[in-house]
C-alpha cells in the first residue's frame, strides 16, 4: 500500500508527560483524519505535527506505532519559542482573523513571518527527509502554506497536496496581507490544493489573478471537497450503553423543556455574542415560550491564555448572566452554559436530546458540530439545524434552517419556527441530509482528494496522444483491416446544445459518416444515450442506413431489417418510482432542470440552470442516488449537466461486448470514440479484452480510461476524415 504523510499542526494525540497516558485530541481537523481507514482508502497514513517537548516527543516516538488514531505519528521537534511566535504572532494574530474576515483583530507583525517561515523551513525538511519517491504528502491547513515552497525546492516531483480547513477569503481582504505573494506563490506549486466550498476556490483563483499580475491558477489542481465525518461512528455512538446513560440523566431533568443547543469552540469566529442577542430578542418577542424552552451552550475553552479570547469569554458570560436574570425565574433558568470539554458520549447524548442545534459563526469554514447532529438524530424523533450561512456547512446541509447571525430579529423568529417545526417535515429533511452524509463521509472526501492528486497524467504522453496534428501514430495500421467502430453521438459526432431536443448533425459529419459506411471491410455503430425516436428522427427518417443503438445499447437498429431490438429483457423497473422521487425533489429546487425517461434510463438535466449551485446539488444527488439504489439492478452515472440512472444492462459497455461477441466476421480492429461518463464504459470492455486491437478515444480534456484524446468536438469530422483515407488506403 502506498504511504500518504499527513501533516498538520498537532499531532491527533497528546502526552501527559508525568503520567504516560495519550489522549486524542478534540478539534475539527482531528475529528475529521480520525475517521480515515487506510483499507477504506487505500493509503497506509502516517501524521506528522509539531511538539515543543523534547520528553513528549520522545514518549510518542516510543508508543507512536500502536497509538490510539491508529496511525504511526511523527512528532516534529520545534522550540517553545519559535513555535510561540510562529502559532500565536502570525497563525493566530494574522492568518486566522484575517482569513475569517475579521479585520480588526488582525495583529501584523515580523517576529511572527519570521519564525513562521522558519517554522514551515523545519516541517518540510523533515518531510523530504522521511519520504520516499512513492509517497505522497497531504499538508493541512494554514499554518504551512509554506511548506510546499520548501518541499519543491529540494523534492521538485514529490506529489504536494493542500487542503484548507478554513474559508479563503475574497481577494479584496486577501490582498491587504504582506505576505500575500509568498502564499500564493506556493500554494501554486502544489499538485492538488482542496477548498470545502466552492466560493473559497474561487476568492483563491482570483487572488491569484490579482495579486499575481494574471497569472492563472491551473484549474485542474483546484477542487471542492466538502469535509465530512466518520458518520458510521456517531451513528454507533448514539447507541452506546455509555451515552445511554447520559441520555437518561438528562432526560430526568429536561422532562418537557425544549432544547436549543450550542456547542462552539471560544472564538470570536462562533458568533457566540449574536446567537445571545438573538435568543433575547427570541425571549422578548415570544414570551409564551418561557418556561418551555432553554439555551444549553457549551463552550469548549480554547487559547484562554490570549488576551482577546478572554475577554471574548467575559464579555459572554456578562451576556449569559444578565439574560438569565432578567428572564429567569426560580424554576427555569433560560441559558444553562458550561464552560467546558465533554467526552464523545456526553456529546452524542446532548445531540440526541437537543431539539434545535444553533450554529451563528460569523464565518466559519466548514463546521463538523452541524453535521455531527443530523447523524446523531433519531428517524422518528429528529431535531433542527439553525445554520448560519456563513459557515461552510450550509452548501452541505440543504434541509438546514439557514440563518443570518447578524441579523437578530429575523433570527429570533426563525428560533421560534425551528422549535415548531413540524414533525413530518423533520423526517424527510434530517432523512435527506442523513443520506448525504451516510453516501459521503470523511474516507470518501479524503478518498476524492487523494483520488485527484494522484491521478495527473504524464503531460508528455498526453502529447503524443492528442489529436493536435490531425493524426493518431496508430490510424496507419487501419488500412486493409477489418475495422469496427463505436461513435457515440452528443459531444462526439455532434456538439453539446443547450436544449437537447434542438440537435442537429452537421451536413458534413453526415457525409463522411455515409463515405465510412460505404467503405468496403468497415461498420460501425451509432450508440447513444438518446430514445429510439430522437435517432429515427436524426438518421432513420433521412433514410441513412446506419447501425444504430439508442438508450446506451438496450435497443439496437439494424438498417438492413428496417427494426429495432430490444436487448434487454423486460422486466418490472421497480426503482424507477424511487429514482423519480428524488429527481423531483432536486427538480423543485433547481430552476431550468427537468427529468426526461428514456424507458430503460431516466436522466435529469441541468444544462440551463444557475451553473454552482445546480453543478453543487448534481454532486449530492449522485451521492444520494448511489446510495439509494445500492440495491438496486442499476447503474448511476454523471454526465456533462446530467445525471442519469439505468438500468444494468442498457450500458454501452455491455452493447459492445454482445456486438463484438455476436459478430460471425471479427474484426481485426476496434474504435470506439465518446466524450462523457457513459462512454467509460465502452473504453473499459475494449481495454479490457486481450484478443482485439483497440484504440479508445475520449473527446474533451476530462480524466478518462481513452488512451487518446481529442481535444475538442470540432475536430471529430477532422478525424473522421483521416479514418475514412486510412480505411480506403491500400
Ligand atoms: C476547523 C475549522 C472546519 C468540540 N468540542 C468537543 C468535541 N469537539 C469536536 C466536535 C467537532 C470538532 O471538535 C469541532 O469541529 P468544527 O468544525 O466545528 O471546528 P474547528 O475546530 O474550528 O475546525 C472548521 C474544521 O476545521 C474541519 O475542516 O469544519 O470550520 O474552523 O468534531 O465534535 N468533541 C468532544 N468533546 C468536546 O468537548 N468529544
Amino acid at each position: 500500500m502506498s504511504r500518504c504523510l499527513l501533516v498538520s499542526n498537532r499531532l491527533p494525540i497528546s502526552v501527559n508527560v508525568t503520567e504516560k497516558k495519550m489522549t486524542i485530541n478534540s478539534g475539527g481537523l482531528v475529528s475529521a483524519i480520525r475517521g480515515l481507514s487506510s483499507e477504506k482508502v487505500g493509503f497506509d497514513f502516517e501524521w506528522m505535527g509539531i511538539i515543543t517537548n523534547q520528553i513528549e516527543k520522545e514518549l510518542i516516538t516510543q508508543m507512536s506505532l500502536d497509538s490510539i488514531c491508529n496511525m504511526k505519528c511523527h512528532p516534529l521537534y520545534v522550540d517553545e519559542k519559535v513555535f510561540h511566535d510562529y502559532y500565536n504572532l502570525y497563525c493566530n494574530n494574522v492568518l486566522w482573523p484575517l482569513f475569517h474576515y475579521e479585520r480588526s483583530m488582525v495583529r501584523h507583525n515580523q517576529e511572527g513571518w519570521k519564525a513562521y517561515c522558519e517554522v514551515n523551513k523545519i516541517v518540510a525538511e523533515a518531510i523530504t527527509e522521511e519520504a520516499s519517491e512513492d509517497d505522497i504528502i497531504w499538508i493541512h491547513d494554514f499554518h504551512f502554506f509554506l511548506v510546499p515552497t520548501f518541499i519543491k525546492e529540494k523534492r521538485p516531483h514529490l506529489k504536494v497536496g493542500f487542503f484548507l480547513h478554513i474559508p479563503f477569503p475574497s481577494s479584496e481582504i486577501f490582498r491587504e496581507l504582506p505576505q500575500r505573494k509568498d502564499i500564493l506563490n506556493s500554494l501554486l506549486l502544489c499538485d492538488q490544493i482542496g477548498f470545502h466550498d466552492l466560493s473559497y476556490l474561487n476568492h483563491f483563483r482570483s487572488s491569484v489573478q490579482r495579486v499575481l499580475g494574471g497569472v492563472q491558477p491551473r484549474e485542474e489542481v483546484l477542487g471542492v471537497y466538502p469535509i465530512s465525518i466518520d458518520s458510521e461512528l456517531f451513528h454507533q455512538l448514539a447507541r452506546r450503553n455509555e451515552t445511554s446513560e447520559f441520555l437518561k440523566t438528562y432526560q430526568s431533568h429536561k422532562k418537557k423543556m425544549r432544547w436549543i443547543l450550542g456547542i462552539d469552540r471560544l472564538d470570536y469566529i462562533k458568533g457566540l455574542p449574536l446567537k445571545l442577542s438573538s435568543y433575547k430578542s427570541f425571549l422578548k418577542k415570544f414570551p409564551e415560550e418561557h418556561k418551555k424552552i432553554q439555551l444549553v451552550q457549551i463552550i469548549i475553552p480554547s487559547r484562554i491564555d490570549v488576551p482577546e479570547y478572554r475577554i471574548l469569554k467575559e464579555k459572554i458570560e456578562q451576556k449569559i448572566s444578565s439574560i438569565n436574570g432578567e428572564f429567569g425565574s426560580p424554576d427555569w433558568v433560560p441559558i444553562q452554559y458550561i464552560f467546558n470539554s465533554v467526552s464523545e458520549f456526553e456529546l452524542s447524548a446532548l445531540y440526541q436530546l437537543s431539539d434545535v442545534l444553533q450554529v451563528s459563526s460569523r464565518r466559519d469554514g466548514m463546521n463538523l458540530v452541524s453535521l455531527e447532529y443530523v447523524i446523531s438524530q433519531s428517524p422518528e424523533q429528529p431535531g433542527v439545524v439553525l445554520l448560519s450561512e456563513f459557515a461552510g456547512a450550509h452548501s452541505t446541509l440543504s434541509y438546514a434552517m439557514s440563518i443570518n447571525p447578524w441579523n437578530i430579529q429575523e433570527t429570533a423568529i426563525k428560533m421560534k419556527e425551528a422549535i415548531h417545526h413540524p414533525l413530518q417535515k423533520r423526517k424527510q429533511e434530517i432523512k435527506s441530509m442523513q443520506n448525504f452524509l451516510f453516501g459521503y463521509n470523511s474516507s470518501d472526501w479524503a478518498k476524492l482528494f487523494l483520488r485527484d492528486l494522484l491521478w495527473r497524467p504524464n503531460e508528455n504522453v498526453k502529447k503524443s496522444n492528442t489529436f493536435s496534428n490531425g493524426n493518431f501514430p496508430w490510424m496507419e495500421k487501419l488500412k486493409s483491416k477489418k475495422v469496427l467502430m463505436f461513435f457515440d453521438f452528443d459531444g462526439t459526432l455532434s456538439p453539446i446544445a443547450s436544449r437537447p431536443k434542438e440537435v442537429k448533425t452537421e451536413a458534413k459529419t453526415i457525409e463522411l459518416l455515409q463515405l465510412i459506411n460505404n467503405s468496403p471491410n468497415s461498420e460501425f455503430v451509432i450508440i447513444s444515450g438518446r430514445d429510439k425516436e430522437f435517432l429515427e428522427e436524426q438518421f432513420i427518417d433521412h433514410d441513412l442506413g446506419f447501425r444504430l443503438a439508442a438508450c446506451h445499447g438496450a435497443y439496437s437498429y439494424s438498417p438492413k431489417d428496417h427494426t429495432w431490438v430490444n436487448l434487454i429483457p423486460n422486466g418490472p423497473l421497480k426503482w424507477k418510482e424511487n429514482v423519480i422521487e428524488i429527481f423531483d425533489l432536486y427538480t423543485k429546487r433547481t430552476p431550468g432542470s427537468f427529468i426526461e425517461d428514456k424507458g430503460h434510463a431516466i436522466t435529469w438535466h441541468y444544462r440551463q440552470s444557475p451553473r454552482e449551485f445546480a453543478d453543487f446539488l448534481a454532486t449530492k444527488l449522485f451521492y444520494e442516488l448511489e446510495e439509494h439504489l445500492a440495491n438496486s439492478p442499476v447503474q448511476v452515472s454523471r454526465g456533462k449537466k446530467i445525471i442519469e440512472v439505468k438500468s444494468m444492462n442498457a450500458n454501452k459497455g455491455f452493447f459492445v461486448q454482445n456486438w463484438i461477441q455476436s459478430s460471425h466476421n471479427k474484426p481485426d480492429i476496434v474504435l470506439a470514440i465518446g466524450d462523457d461518463a457513459t462512454d467509460e464504459d465502452m473504453f473499459s470492455v475494449l481495454q479490457g479484452r486481450n484478443d482485439i486491437e483497440s484504440f479508445c478515444i475520449k473527446v474533451g480534456k476530462d480524466k478518462s480510461l481513452a488512451h487518446f484524446h481529442i481535444d475538442e468536438q470540432n475536430q471529430v469530422n477532422q478525424f473522421l476524415e483521416r479514418v475514412l483515407i486510412a480505411i480506403n488506403s491500400k
